[in-house]
């Protein structure tokens, strides 16, 4: 489990079991309170019911397959299909095991009508749950499932009811209005679209209202049905046409007031500072100086082997472990530096890499865009953040990206080694750490693991890139980053398939597990040639399944689809592809599949998958997204990307079925409470919030953590599944390659060709150039054209003479 921490924070909503309504039924479970002895109570055969604590507790092995090779149950449960139960009982567990709680046939094929997922802990925790049954079954059981545990624990079981009644409520966040706006605002060019939460089925009146309450315009909203992952009606508010610009707007509808938000062409410049900022907070080995920063978030470096550290700077390798049988390693390794990778103390090559990816993406989109002279004197510039290397003559964000690839290079083994020229997959923990605890305060022994294939590429691909972004300022380090990225390649085509297993991250760091590392070759490939124009990576391009492969899908991309960033770099940087047109008519298609599922949801966000279910981190998916959407922008000139791309950061800036900003300092309900060891204020006050532009990985169907898992624990709608604590780790933690879509978003929209004109960009080289280049051609045109001109003047004379 991620923290050894008491949940002290847990009970948000489940606990708090309404009263039993007036129309309960009798009790259906015998004996379930044990007070005479376990009978007719059972347990599978590997343990024994002991009911001398005045509850059912056992022994349960550790090590078993699954979690229905230990059972307590009791049978002769009858269900009648159609009818209401309520379903409650109390647990407890000497470990935090994820256990089932099922009411089901008491035989073959085991269906089952009602399941609770609580995870263990010491206190007693009591559950009440309401189910319709789906079955007519009058020899129904109910069983608690306990097995799979690594270690054997013991588990407790009390007060077991099952009974017919009303359906308690689910938990439900607290909402400040039913008018969702963009809580940060709208771009006086761009779309100006708010979501009205409404019963009504018909079109309801509107109104703008400017800061001093007076209104700007009014108009009708357009019902628009029920948005899947939120089980919400919806309407439409569209101002767009309006043409007034301020800060302090608010929208009334249905009468409910909307938060208040500004209409302003630079909107998103500070946001993309911040965003990028949260990268320096990142940063390992370094000491973080408040003079830049401010005081509270200074600290001493992390992880310089300064006690109590004993890492980075000469790591071993990680004890043999069953997943990597056969692999061991006795060397050290300087593996100091890089980001960690968000809460946890953690640096994983496998996500430092699209993280980087997209920091120095979002200095090469400026270069497509505006070329390089313009971009250096842009909202990019040298000397824009906060950071130690700002004014060296370098844009802040290549120094930023720097500091990653640095640490990825280092994560290189070595000659001489067993897996040269391989990338290790992590340096991490050996064990999870609590919270709060700053890096530098973490005793843990570190590791590396074992070198990964997907490692290896992320880095052939980011320092391909690098290097061709480098190269203007650092020639020499230009030159280090290719011939990394190239010691990676030729490694990664020796050992094409050493995959990072998914049981490498329950102890102290996260898997970051894939076994598909065809997108990553593709990726590496796309990136070599782009900075080489190598012959031998154009074939690997063109022999790529990839390079063709339709990516439509509910994820563009990220961390283990990394396909696309590959095909969006082939579509927009400079190149002799040949099959370039193709590659950028794909990129569109690419878009296309946002496009329509914003076409599906209705508020704004280009995700709707077929299940209606959010996977972890949607927030880093939606943002993804849109990214495809801006590619498509600059690619196409069609204004429907443009629009489409920034209607989703209405998303998560509070346009949304909670009412809230997923980005800290950035709106009126904005998250602060991300899962981080050191900006945790919620658990000690002397420390601080995350830093404003810092987003949340927010909802998330799966509810992995034991907060979110207890708040709902039948499961809860996508859009809902969330909660702005600490401890929720899988719906509320902050890390790189979140921050960095959010970073790359937020500089497109604040770009002068997005945010000002409205105008976009058709891309098709590094900015200038190509225009520069038509003139130069036309010029030279003009120029042959006269030149012959004067050629048959002088000819026609002569035959004249
Ligand atoms: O973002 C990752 C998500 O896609 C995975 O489903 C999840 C489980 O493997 O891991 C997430 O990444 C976490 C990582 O494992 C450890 N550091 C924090 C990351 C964000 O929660």
């Amino acid at each position: 489990m991620r923290s050894a921490l008491p949940l002290a924070l847990v009970l948000l909503g489940m606990a708090a079991a309404p009263p039993a309504a007036a129309a309960d039924g009798p009790e259906l479970i015998p004996n379930g309170s044990f007070d005479a002895a376990a009978a007719p109570w059972w347990t599978t055969p590997d343990m024994v019911a002991d009911t001398s604590s005045g509850s059912l507790c056992v022994d349960v092995p550790g090590g078993s397959a699954s979690a229905w090779s230990s059972i307590v149950g009791v049978d002769g449960v009858p269900l009648v299909k159609g009818e209401t139960y309520r379903f409650g009982f109390t647990v407890s567990g000497t470990a935090e095991v994820p256990i089932r709680a099922l009411v089901q046939m008491n035989t073959e094929p085991w269906t089952s009508t009602s399941e609770v997922g609580p995870i263990m802990q010491a206190e007693p925790k009591p559950y009440e749950v309401g189910f319709t049954s789906t079955m007519d079954w009058p020899a129904g059981q109910v069983v608690f499932q306990v097995g799979g545990a690594p270690d054997d624990w013991r588990f407790c079981v009390d007060d077991v009811s099952v009974h017919t009644g009303e359906l308690p409520a689910p938990f439900e966040q607290e909402t400040a209005t039913r008018v969702r706006v963009n809580q940060l605002g709208y771009l006086p060019t761009g779309p100006k679209r708010a979501s009205l939460v409404t019963e009504e089925t018909d079109a309801l009146p509107w109104q703008l209202l400017d800061a001093s309450g007076e209104e700007v315009a009014t108009g009708a909203t357009t019902p628009r049905g029920e948005d899947r992952t939120a089980e919400e009606n919806v309407h439409l508010i569209d101002f767009s046409d309006e043409d007034v610009t301020g800060t302090g707007f608010t929208l009334i509808a249905d009468g409910e007031t909307s938060h208040p938000f500004a209409i302003d062409a630079d909107l998103y410049a500070d946001l993309t500072t911040d965003a990028l900022g949260y990268f320096y907070l990142a940063r390992s080995g370094t000491e973080i100086d408040g003079d830049l920063v401010g005081d509270e978030y200074a600290r001493p470096a992390g992880h310089l082997d300064v006690a109590p550290n004993t890492g980075d700077t000469a790591v071993g390798c990680q004890a043999p472990r069953p997943w990597y049988a056969g692999w061991t390693c006795d060397g050290t390794f300087d593996v100091r530096g890089g980001w960690y990778d968000a809460g946890d103390h953690g640096k994983y090559v496998v996500n430092g890499g699209i993280a980087v990816h997209q920091v120095l993406d979002t200095w090469e989109r400026a270069l497509v865009a505006q070329g390089r002279e313009a971009a250096e004197a842009g909202p990019l510039a040298d000397g824009t953040a906060s950071i130690p290397e700002a004014g060296n003559g370098v844009p802040d964000v290549l120094d930023e990206a720097r500091w990653q690839l640095e640490w990825m290079q280092r994560m290189q083994v070595p000659d001489g080694e067993q897996y040269a020229g391989l990338v290790f997959h992590k340096v991490q923990d050996d064990g999870w750490t609590g919270l709060p605890l700053a890096p530098h305060e973490d005793a843990q022994a570190r590791q590396v693991h074992r070198p990964s294939t997907a490692a290896t590429l992320n880095l052939a691909a980011v320092a391909a890139k690098g290097a061709r972004l480098w190269e203007p300022y650092d020639e020499e380090f230009a030159a280090s980053l290719l011939e990394s990225a190239r010691v990676a390649w030729a490694a990664a085509a020796e050992t094409p398939d050493l995959y990072a297993s998914a049981l490498d991250g329950n102890e102290g760091g996260g898997p970051y597990d894939d076994k598909d590392v065809s997108d990553e070759h593709y990726w590496a490939a796309a990136e070599l040639y782009l900075t080489t124009g190598d012959d031998e990576f154009a074939d690997a391009v063109a022999a790529s399944p990839v390079h063709t492969a339709d990516l439509q899908g509910a994820v563009a991309f990220d961390w283990q689809r990394t396909a696309a960033l590959g095909r969006m770099d082939l579509a927009l940087v400079p190149s002799e592809l040949p099959d370039r047109e193709a590659v950028r008519d794909s990129v569109v298609t690419l878009a296309d599949f946002a496009l329509y599922q914003q076409g599906k949801a209705f508020f704004g966000q280009p995700y709707q998958p077929s299940d209606a279910r959010f996977e972890w981190g949607s927030n880093g998916i939606i943002l993804n997204n849109a990214v495809t959407l801006a590619a498509a922008a600059d690619l196409t000139g069609d204004p429907a990307y443009r629009t489409a791309a920034l209607e989703s950061l209405d998303y998560v800036l509070g346009r949304n079925a909670l009412d809230q900003s997923y980005v800290t300092g950035y709106g009126t309900q904005f998250s602060q409470n991300q899962h981080h060891r050191t900006f945790a204020a919620q658990l000690d006050p002397t420390l601080p919030h995350p830093p404003a532009g810092t987003l949340s990985g927010g909802p998330n169907s799966s509810i992995q953590d034991p907060v979110a898992a207890q708040t709902w624990p039948q499961g809860c709608v996508a859009q809902r599944c969330y909660l702005d604590n600490i401890q929720s780790w899988s719906t509320n933690e902050m890390t790189i390659n979140w921050n960095s879509s959010l970073t790359w978003m937020a500089a497109w929209a604040s770009s002068d060709e997005v945010a000002d004109s409205g105008a976009t960009f058709v891309g098709t080289s590094y900015g200038v150039e190509q225009p520069t280049l038509v003139w130069v051609v036309a010029a030279a045109g003009v120029l042959v054209a006269g030149l012959l001109a004067v050629l048959l003047v002088l000819r026609r004379r002569r035959r004249r003479s």
